[in-house]
């Protein structure tokens, strides 16, 4: 397993290069724990992982405030998973972010390991709810920052959810409840890689135009490429500095991002990975790095 960085825990202030460079090694790193993991189930969510990997870098190293020995520290800002089968992904980047253990990855999805394949709150240092049930991440983390509103802590809540999740109507509901409260310290961030569990989202429920619903709903929205990290590092910049109503970063995603071979798989909602094709998986990442 590769090793975690040093934990970031402020917007940095370094020179931008440098800054964007720091995160895209972090995603590397992210990407690195999420193919180790994968490779101890042989299959499961790889290609939601290797996507949204350069959102979570720039999420856990470069805008959350947090402390990796002190998970339930009370001025942390939360990160809501509503989307319990990205655990694989979250872990990768609690690893990299130090919360928990490079080692406990190679425990992933087996018995009586911490790290269950959909995520739970019990289970995992760092893990703030439980997954699994599409369409809770957004009510819960809008109670919190109504909470947190209330005891006056400045902390931030942070919802990562997937397009599949934008059919649940419960998203919609809280969607208003936030944006009607004026909960500027909520960041929904959506994770539009246009595929759901029984096809592309597009033929399973339109779900665009995905900005316009939100704007409608009185979201303050911003779309983005989801695996260019200096737009993302730009768009995450500009909505910690709104005030007034939520922020929603849009994020278009690419599937098995970064790894060329699983980029593009016909079932790729739950991949299979052939044995041999891991360590072409690496070797393909790598070369990435590189360029
Ligand atoms: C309320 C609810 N309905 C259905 C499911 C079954 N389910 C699990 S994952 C999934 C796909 C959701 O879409 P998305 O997260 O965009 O899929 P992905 O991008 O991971 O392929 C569905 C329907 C669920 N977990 N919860
Ligand atoms: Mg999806």
């Amino acid at each position: 397993m590769t090793s975690p960085s040093t934990p970031q825990t402020t917007a940095g202030t370094d020179d931008r290069a440098e800054r964007i460079e720091r995160i895209r090694q972090a995603a590397y790193r992210i990407r690195r724990n999420a193919l180790d993991m994968g490779e101890v189930q042989g299959q499961g969510y790889i290609g939601q992982a290797l996507g949204v990997a350069d959102v979570l870098a720039v999420v856990y190293t470069d805008q959350l405030r947090y402390r990796p020995e002190d998970p339930h520290w009370p001025d942390r800002d939360r990160f809501l998973l509503s989307i319990g089968h990205y655990a694989i992904a979250l872990y990768a980047a609690l690893a990299e972010a130090g919360t928990i253990p490079l080692e406990d990855l190679e425990t992933y999805g087996s018995d009586d390991s911490r790290l269950p394949m959909s995520a739970m709150a019990s289970y995992t240092p760092g893990v703030e709810i439980s997954g699994g049930s599409l369409g809770h991440g957004l009510p819960v983390a809008t109670g919190m920052a109504l909470g947190l509103r209330h005891l006056g802590n400045p902390a931030r809540v942070f919802n990562l959810l997937s397009d599949g999740e934008l059919d649940e109507g419960s998203t919609w509901e809280a969607a208003m409840s936030c944006a009607h409260h004026g909960l500027d310290n909520v960041t929904a961030i959506v994770d539009v890689n246009a595929l759901q569990a029984d096809g592309p989202t597009a033929g399973v429920l339109r779900t665009e135009p995905v900005t316009d619903k939100w704007q409608a709903f009185g979201w303050h929205a911003v779309r983005v490429d989801g695996n260019d990290v200096a737009a993302l590092v730009e768009a995450f910049d500009e909505v910690r500095e709104h005030r007034g109503s939520p922020s929603v970063v849009i994020c278009d995603t690419r599937i098995g991002s970064g790894v060329p071979l699983l980029e593009d798989r016909e079932k790729a909602h739950f991949m299979r990975v052939d044995e041999h094709e891991w360590q072409i998986a690496r070797t393909q990442l790598e070369e990435g790095l590189a360029r």
